[in-house]
């Protein structure tokens, strides 16, 4: 059995694709999600009977033969022939597996009465019987109790009942009463071996085999097959493998089947998800931004903010942002986040993202809120007061060299330094001059920096209330909406680069 129909691997596939249902569960076309659902349902069931290891037990009364059966199928020497209680209460098992111990664990059966035929020595013919697990039951017509009950414990496990019956007490009638007849119904799974053929003459044999029939079909179990071997002789015992090997033929083919399945059911599940649902929702949050900020006119705003010199309140109680605003920006990120997504994921999106309403509350709030250094800035106060300064400094100096100059202060070289005084004071005007210059220079660049600040804070803003209101309660179900296509690419055996 290779890897793809391994028991294990199967079964993780199953938990792949329930994990898939789960995630898609009231967002996928309840069509995929019933049919996909179905085949879950099927291939687990199947899973659950068993597909690794078929398993074959051998029962019939004390002395039919079958742990020289058990030893003539396996061809090895294992099991205890001719010896009875205590030995006969334990079950022997035989097991063309190297992985059946976790099986014969829960069966019950012993460490030490469990052989494994899979060996390097085997030869081609007992690979036809890949996957057998055949155990040589406690005799059920013991007087002991507890054979009773490992008997019953694994009869309805068994893929296969071998009924071991011999010549001599065919007819008994506890295998009538006690076992047939409640397995009236799964005759499919039921082989009547008749053993010791070779103590009837072979005149008689047929005979025997229809009355065995006969018997059988007076029970009610009229399609049962009957199989005339020999333990000591061999006689049949190849036939025996044969119907073994089909049995293990057909419980593979039930592994690929239920591969199939679950191939068929994560196809139909993955190919309902688009591949191009976005993974990352960033991309969406820089448009709806803009949106908005378009929205609450950001851009007058700002010019607000840059030409009062309050904390910016006078830019942010701008008008309110109308909801029909935020239900575009609503509308235009559905659109694009859920651009690829089916019907039932766009429902989904359209439910758990914040109503319109609420954005815009949230987005008066968040740009009402912006608020600026007031006054002018520093560069403007610096350039103005360098102006004050240097135009008193100026008047100073005009005044007292214009005394000089008309001799109203008198001092010696009176001229010559009221000429100097008025040059100096013609300087320290011009000096004004480049100060208001500066200042006028500033303030345009104050204004800017302002607007521009309160934008940039604005859009922060902004951007806060996009994340926690449309980008927050979309991104699990775009996780749920990948990690769905993961999972039933997983159950379906592909890559999710693939389909
Ligand atoms: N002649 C003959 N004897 C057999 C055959 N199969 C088993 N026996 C003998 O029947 C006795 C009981 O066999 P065993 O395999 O222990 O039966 P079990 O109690 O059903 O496990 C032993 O003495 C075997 O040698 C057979 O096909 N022909
Ligand atoms: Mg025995």
């Amino acid at each position: 059995m290779g890897a793809r129909t391994d028991a294990a691997d199967l079964r993780g596939r199953v938990k792949d694709l329930r994990g898939a249902l789960d995630l898609i569960a009231d967002r996928s076309d309840p069509e995929v999600l019933a049919t996909a659902g179905a085949a879950l349902e099927s291939a687990s069931e199947r899973l659950d009977l068993g597909v690794e290891h078929t398993v074959v037990a051998l029962v019939g009364g004390t002395g039919s033969g079958k742990s020289s059966l058990f030893n003539a199928v396996s061809r090895l020497n294992f099991a205890d022939v001719g010896v009875k209680r205590p030995t006969t209460s334990r079950m022997t098992a035989c097991a063309w597996s190297d992985h059946a111990d976790a099986l014969l664990d829960w069966v019950g059966v012993d460490a030490d009465r469990r052989i494994n035929r899979i060996s390097a020595l085997d030869d081609e013919s007992e690979r036809a019987l890949d996957g057998l697990v055949l155990l040589d039951l406690p005799d059920h017509d013991s007087v002991r109790t507890e054979n009773r009950e490992v008997v019953d414990r694994v009869v309805p496990m068994a893929d296969l009942l071998v009924w071991v019956v011999d010549p001599q007490k065919y007819a008994d009638d506890a295998l009538h009463s006690g076992y047939l007849q409640t397995l009236v119904g799964a005759e499919g799974s039921m082989l009547v071996v008749l053993n010791q053929l070779d103590t009837v003459p072979p005149t008689q044999r047929d005979e025997i085999l229809a009355d065995v029939s006969s018997l059988l079909t007076y029970d009610g179990l009229g399609v049962v097959d009957v199989l005339g071997v020999s333990a000591v002789t061999g006689d049949g015992v190849d036939e025996l493998r044969t119907r073994l090997a089909k049995v293990v033929a057909a419980r593979s083919v039930a592994s690929v089947r239920v591969s199939s399945e679950l191939t068929r059911a994560g196809t139909l599940v993955a190919d309902a998800l688009s591949s191009e649902a976005p993974r990352s929702l960033d991309g969406f949050v820089a448009p709806a931004v803009d949106a908005l900020a378009v929205g609450v006119g950001l851009e007058a705003r700002g010019r607000t903010a840059a030409l009062t010199l309050d904390d910016g309140s006078a830019a942010a109680a701008g008008v309110a942002v109308t909801p029909e605003v935020t239900a575009r920006v609503r509308t235009s990120w559905l659109d694009g986040v859920g651009r690829h997504l089916s019907a039932g994921w766009r429902e989904n999106l359209e439910r758990v993202v914040t109503p319109a309403e609420e954005i815009a509350v949230a987005v008066d709030r968040a740009v009402g809120d912006v608020r600026l250094e007031a006054g002018p800035g520093r560069a403007v106060r610096r350039a103005r007061a360098s102006a004050v300064v240097l135009g008193i400094l100026a008047v100073i100096a005009a005044g007292a060299g214009l005394a000089l100059l008309l001799g109203w202060w008198d001092l010696p070289d009176g001229v010559g330094t009221g000429t100097y005084l008025l040059v100096g004071a013609g300087v320290l005007a011009l000096g004004v001059v480049v100060a208001l210059l500066v200042r006028g220079r500033a303030r345009r660049q104050h204004a800017a920096e302002r607007e521009s600040r309160f934008v940039s804070v604005a859009r922060e803003r902004l951007t806060e209330v996009v994340g926690e209101l449309l980008l927050q309660p979309s991104s699990p179900v775009l996780r749920d909406h990948h990690d769905a296509r993961v999972l039933a690419l997983a159950a379906a055996e592909q890559s999710p680069t693939g389909s």
